[in-house]
């Protein structure tokens, strides 16, 4: 039987955006999605797992099944409503405070993102991450942050860049909605690495004795054949959608391959390349040199093939199995070997890739001194059975299954010498979804979303035992 050590952190993850609710309570400021959202008319962000409301009830009941730390992220927009850190809204402090104090109660440990898709409106409209207002104010939040809430020990400085970038300036699934534009993704890539290393060297120069780092998206990219073609769109997808980014925050340089990659992607594209500046790049190198950990969010693998026609992608966001689309001009085309099994949202289960992913960090960027593995779980449509009571107990073996094999490629990168210590579970309870709404439930924890109320789901007294006993069973 597989053993994960001793000191192995169970979390489960959060983030302000898809559990608080309250998105117009207290004071709090717009983010970019609430005006997007309700022109989209798909999904309301409100009530969200009501967590503003429910966090001491739902880390009361995290602690009963085993989570010993949990991810959570602050809405900049509670604090500084308009993002600049001249308006501060005193109610969105007191908020956290109360949080980090209920995970003190509950011997829970926070992990806290600074940014995690919930960028305050007015700095969004100013060209988001593309904007030098909007990463000097990143910068200031973050300070105020680190002076403001000493009771934290584990910072987080921006959940999954690439994301961010790519959504918002490529397959267009994120706001402002552009579509193709492979230079402004790179262009707002370089700059969060940029912000990511001015807010990590500004924490360890006020010396506060706690931990600081990033958390990356790493989809593992394999080839979909042997062929010379297919091997380079893997290679071009990986330097666009993990190389640039790994090496930006984890080497503290971008390798002179990986500039051709991406010098490829956008000639083929007819973009220019990206800006950079010497002093940006000194930013990076001492960043990467103090960096205390490195966040892994991965879920699912691509297969890459060779393809030369026009960018066109379609994001699934209802769950109707087989609709993704995903070709990209002067990159490659996203295809599946026929043997692999996938979720109703087209994700591709395959466990060897997070002990792929894990063994390259290792690997490829050693001056990491820990990884965490910070989102990793499978979205399933789920409901509550009738006549359902109190007690009723959700079923979830897809869940489990899922968990038990990817938990088990951690313990195998672990035993091949990868520094892994803890493991987040994507998502501690239902919460709502950027592009899939309420249908896509990850939690350990089923929420009703019309009444609030919580039911326990197997995957719960599963996620229990293995933190308890740290055997994969
Ligand atoms: C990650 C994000 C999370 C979360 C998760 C699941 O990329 O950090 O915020 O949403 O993916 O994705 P989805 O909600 O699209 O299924």
């Amino acid at each position: 039987m597989l053993k994960l050590p001793k000191d192995f952190l169970m979390g489960g993850a959060t983030a302000a955006y898809q559990v608080e609710g309250a998105t117009k309570e207290d004071g709090k400021g717009k983010v970019l999605w609430d005006d997007y959202l309700e022109k989209q008319g798909r999904f309301s962000p409100d009530p969200a797992a009501d967590f503003y409301h429910r966090y001491d009830d739902d880390l009361a009941l995290s602690e009963k099944y085993g989570v010993q730390t949990i991810r959570v992220s602050i809405a900049w927009s509670r604090i500084f409503p308009e993002g600049t850190t001249d308006k501060l809204e005193p109610r969105g402090v007191e908020y956290y405070h109360k949080l980090f104090a209920s995970c003190a109660k509950h011997h829970i440990i926070p992990f806290v993102t600074l940014h995690h898709f919930d960028t305050p409106k007015k700095l969004h409209d100013m060209g988001d991450w593309m904007s030098p207002v909007m990463l000097d104010s990143f910068v200031d939040y973050a300070k105020y942050c680190f002076k403001e809430f000493p009771e934290v020990k584990y910072w987080i400085t921006i959940n999954e860049p690439t994301s961010m970038a790519i959504q918002q300036h490529v397959s267009g699934t994120f706001p402002p909605g552009e579509k193709g534009r492979f230079d402004n993704a790179v262009q707002a890539e370089h700059n969060q690495n940029v912000a990511h290393a001015r807010i990590v060297n500004a924490y360890k120069e006020m010396n506060l004795g706690g931990e600081i780092g990033i958390v990356h998206a790493i989809q593992t990219v394999y080839p979909y054949s042997d062929s010379q073609g297919d091997r380079h769109a893997a290679a071009l997808k990986d330097a666009f959608e993990d190389r640039f980014y790994l090496d930006g925050t984890l080497a503290g340089e971008y390798s002179p391959e990986t500039l051709s990659l991406i010098k490829e992607i956008l000639d083929a594209n007819n973009q220019p390349m990206f800006k950079s500046t010497p002093k940006e790049m000194e930013e990076l190198s001492k960043a990467a040199h103090q960096l205390d950990f490195v966040g892994v969010n991965n879920y699912f693998s691509v297969w890459m093939r060779a393809y030369d026609g026009a960018s066109e992608t379609i994001h699934n966001g209802t769950g109707a199995k087989g609709t993704s689309v995903s070709r990209l001009h002067g990159i490659g085309e996203e295809r599946k070997p026929d043997n692999i099994e996938t979720t109703d949202w087209d994700w591709a289960i395959y466990p060897k890739g997070m002990h792929d992913t894990l063994m390259r960090i290792h690997n490829d960027y050693p001056l990491v001194p820990a990884t965490y593995v910070t989102e990793n779980g499978i979205g399933l449509k789920e409901s509550l059975p009738e006549g359902a009571t109190d007690d009723t107990i959700i079923d979830d073996p897809k869940r489990i299954d899922y968990l038990k094999k990817y938990i088990s490629a951690i313990a195998d990168a672990i035993n091949d010498g990868a520094n892994v210590k803890g493991y987040f579970i994507w998502s501690l309870q239902d919460q709502f979804s950027w592009t899939n709404g309420y249908s896509k439930r990850y939690g350990l924890f089923f929420v009703d979303f019309p009444t609030q109320k919580r039911y326990v789901k197997k995957s719960a007294y599963w996620f229990k035992n293995l933190s308890e006993t740290h055997e994969i069973e």
